[in-house]
């Protein structure tokens, strides 16, 4: 039995309706501000061997109210915006949006994590009409909702790789690298923030 039991089937649905909301939101902020809200948008469902080695980690039972109720990143989204301006905006309209109860703000923007990572993640509450683990139907599903500029995507994906695919020798040196790698986009994405102001204010 799989560990998403039942919902197996329903978190799909559930990634690709709130995928397309998105979108929507996409859509209409073009069309108004002349401008994407976002560049990209990437949507997973947590593999089940990924769900069950978290369970361990945390010291939860392997079980389908875990990976949905205790873990709440079973579906997973990242929104990958141009300018950080965006991602500030995107996370306004995602809490105006209809059935949305945020949970959990992290802002590892303007508090990077020591390592240099940088994202704004978010945890939603989202009513779907499916039954949920408790009986609910519409029933409450949660989404992780990972907000990042092209840079810190970038550097996020890049390190990840860096760190998980290889034995490192050096990790001190390699994790010195990667946190100044890391300071120096940001500095970019704030250099590339305030190219675009002027070039407005020249408008
Ligand atoms: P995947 O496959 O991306 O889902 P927890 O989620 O409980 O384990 P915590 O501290 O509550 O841990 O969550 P956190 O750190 O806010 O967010 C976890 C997710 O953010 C990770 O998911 C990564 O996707 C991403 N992330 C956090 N820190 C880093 C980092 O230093 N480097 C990179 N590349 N990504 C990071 P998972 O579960 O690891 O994997």
């Amino acid at each position: 039995m799989n560990i998403y039991g039942e919902y197996q089937s329903v978190l799909p649905q559930i990634m690709s309706e709130l995928t397309t909301s998105l979108q929507q939101l996409n859509k209409e902020y073009q069309q108004k501000n002349d401008l994407s809200l976002f560049e990209h948008l990437n949507a997973r469902i947590k593999s089940e061997q990924s769900m069950i080695e978290k369970c361990h980690r945390k010291g939860y039972p392997v079980t389908t109210y875990s990976a949905l109720r205790k873990n709440r990143d079973s579906i997973g989204l990242r929104i990958v915006c141009n300018f950080i301006d965006e991602i500030y905006d995107c996370v306004d309209l995602i809490e105006q949006m209809p059935d949305v109860k945020i949970v959990e703000k992290k802002d590892y923007i303007t508090q990077s994590k020591p390592n240099g990572y940088r994202s704004y993640h978010l945890i939603l509450d989202k009513t779907f009409n499916y039954p949920d683990p408790d009986g609910q139907n519409p029933g409450h599903y949660f989404v992780e909702i990972q907000l990042r500029t092209i840079a810190m995507d970038t550097w996020a994906s890049l390190e990840h790789e860096i760190k998980y695919k290889h034995d490192i020798k050096n990790p001190e040196m390699i994790s010195q690298e990667l946190k100044r790698v890391a300071d120096e986009l940001a500095s970019c994405d704030i250099s590339m923030q305030t190219i675009r102001q002027l070039v407005r204010e020249d408008k």
